[in-house]
């Protein structure tokens, strides 16, 4: 007999006692967390979303009875639930029930339609799906009324809100079932990546490691139990759960609010009647709450400090974000695969504005690394390598991409070009991964290329950033027409790809038809160049 495959590498045992020894991996799970924050302080609010305030307790105990549940409609240790749901506080329901089990969420985001949740569902043999009746507009019952038809594994479907033909949440039995949850080693749940392939990546993160990026964050992010964090970004994306997040403020006794929307007519209003101290944004948002705050009837003086991250956070920008919110601006750098940098809350002004932090572990390697994978001197950019307690050391049922995307020693190829100062910040210069960050959403070109490829009267495409003031980067699809095919329009070409079901954010904002690619010297499409002449003056 063949062992079983593991579904993803982990760490080595000689890392794994290291990290433990070190105090980083404490043996926690995310079960025990929540039972120990229910017991010392049961009557403390935990989540706000509108006028629910769920204390403590009662979050713990709904998660309790929803476990049981789940657990009696067959979901056990290990089986996957794809969990896609706007900011309400039925996700912490969900996901703490689901980690009582040791069954694993799937974080889908709001975004996603049929062709990404097939995919989650297919890939993972997801036994059931969670979702909300309706959000921002679409209902999301017929969706998964039709991947249920196709995707045998997946058994149930549940329904925050009004089931129609599914489960509602609520009508989930109760029955107390005994189980063995899962050990701090195991895994918790998938994360997404933000890809640079064909299809997503999933990320595979364990109690033990995901519960330390939260203290360790908590620490760097001044989270205690008087703070209270506004869930401003989609809940499931690993910035606001873990950066520190959500999960970082419930681990502090803190209080969490679901805030629906990130616009300022939404949030503002929250920040002042819930007294918001933290919250996480990506740079458009900054930019648009910077400008708002000015004429705002609202307080915000509560807010003690703004995260901006996800994607490249302008210098001007950032200087403007003290003075405009009266917060402290705190860079992130983070990625879902683990590492995490901060500017620290001390740095000196000019550090925070112009750099994208340090990791928060002295045990998170960082290698800056030419193409030929040797070091770069002090003070050079190359790419950024890293290694440590909370990095993944492979994704999910993906060998022969884990061999390109991880060094054999064991470091994450991130992607990204960074240098460092010498204190040690990063700044991030550039990205060699080919993936497009539209304002901090990632957009894999391969992805979207694969789906125009399938229209009839389409030849070639190729999937370019170009810059953009707002979003950093807007996508534009170069198309290259078969030969007699009939002239499409643009519009034609980004219907087809929202018609094939994609998340909005990646249906290509300009298309352009060309009769040919610019050429890198060994014949592959040069993208650089397809950017360099998206930018040149027109002309
Ligand atoms: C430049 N690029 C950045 C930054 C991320 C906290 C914060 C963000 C994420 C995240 C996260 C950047 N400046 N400040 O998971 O916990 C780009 C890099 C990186 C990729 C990761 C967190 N912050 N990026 O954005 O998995 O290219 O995580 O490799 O979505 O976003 O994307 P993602």
């Amino acid at each position: 007999d063949t062992p079983a495959t593991p579904d993803a590498p982990t760490w080595p045992a000689d890392y794994a006692a290291r990290y433990r020894a070190a105090g980083y991996w404490r043996g926690e799970t995310f079960g025990e967390m929540l039972r120990t924050r229910a017991e010392a302080h049961p009557d403390r609010v935990a989540v706000t979303d509108g006028d629910r305030n769920w204390t403590y307790a009662e979050l713990h105990d709904r998660a309790t009875r929803l476990a049981a549940g789940f657990a009696a409609r067959g979901i056990a240790k290990g089986d996957r639930v794809v969990v896609q749901l706007p900011n309400v506080a039925e996700f912490f329901e969900v996901i703490f029930a689901l980690f009582r089990l040791g069954a694993l969420p799937v974080f889908a985001l709001p975004a996603h339609r049929e062709t990404e949740i097939r995919y989650f569902c297919e890939f993972t043999e997801a036994v059931a799906y969670v979702i909300p009746d309706r959000s921002g507009g679409f209902d999301h019952r017929d969706l998964a009324a039709a991947i249920r038809a196709d995707v045998p594994t997946l058994r149930e479907v549940f329904v925050v809100g009004e089931p129609g033909v599914h489960t509602a949440l609520g009508d989930v039995p109760l029955d107390a079932t005994q189980c063995d949850g899962p050990a701090p080693s195991d895994l918790a749940f998938l994360q997404l990546s933000g890809g640079s392939t064909g299809v997503p990546k999933l990320i595979p993160r364990t109690h033990d490691d995901y519960l330390y990026s939260l203290w360790g964050s908590n620490e760097l992010c001044h989270v205690t139990a008087d703070s209270v964090y506004l869930v401003t970004l989609p809940a499931a994306h690993n910035f606001p759960l873990s950066s520190p997040g959500s999960l970082g403020v419930l681990y502090a006794g803190g209080r969490v609010v679901m805030c629906p929307q990130p616009d300022p007519a939404t949030a503002f209003p929250l920040i002042e009647r819930e007294r918001v101290t933290i919250t996480g944004v990506v740079p458009p948002l900054a930019l648009v709450w910077t400008e708002s705050a000015a004429g705002t009837p609202y307080d915000l003086s509560s807010l003690e400090v703004l995260l901006v991250g996800g994607a490249k956070f302008s210098e001007s920008a950032a200087r403007r974000v003290g003075p405009a919110l009266g917060c402290t601006l705190q860079q992130v750098f983070g990625m879902a695969e683990g590492l995490v940098n901060y500017t620290r809350l001390d740095d000196d002004p000019e550090t925070i504005v112009t750099t994208q932090g340090l990791p928060i572990s002295a045990d998170d390697e960082i290698r800056i690394v030419d193409d030929a994978d040797m070091e770069v001197s002090e003070g050079e950019s190359g790419h950024l390598l890293t290694r440590g307690p909370y990095t993944i050391r492979g994704y999910w049922r993906a060998p022969e991409h884990n061999a390109r995307a991880f060094t054999a020693d064991g470091f994450y190829r991130t992607g990204d070009i960074v240098r460092r100062t010498p204190t040690g910040h990063l700044i991030v210069e550039g990205r060699a991964k080919d993936q497009i960050n539209r304002g901090g959403e990632k957009i894999a070109p391969e992805e979207i290329e694969n789906i125009i490829l399938g229209h009839p009267s389409v030849h070639d495409v190729s999937l370019v950033a170009v810059p953009d003031e707002f979003l950093g980067e807007r996508t534009l699809a170069y198309v290259i027409l078969r030969t007699g095919a009939e002239p499409l329009k643009p519009v034609a070409v980004k219907k087809f790809v929202r018609e094939k079901g994609l998340a909005a954010f990646k249906v290509p904002d300009r298309v352009e038809f060309v009769t040919a690619f610019p050429q890198t010297g060994i014949g592959k499409i040069s993208k650089k160049d397809q950017r360099n002449i998206a930018t040149a003056p027109q002309g």
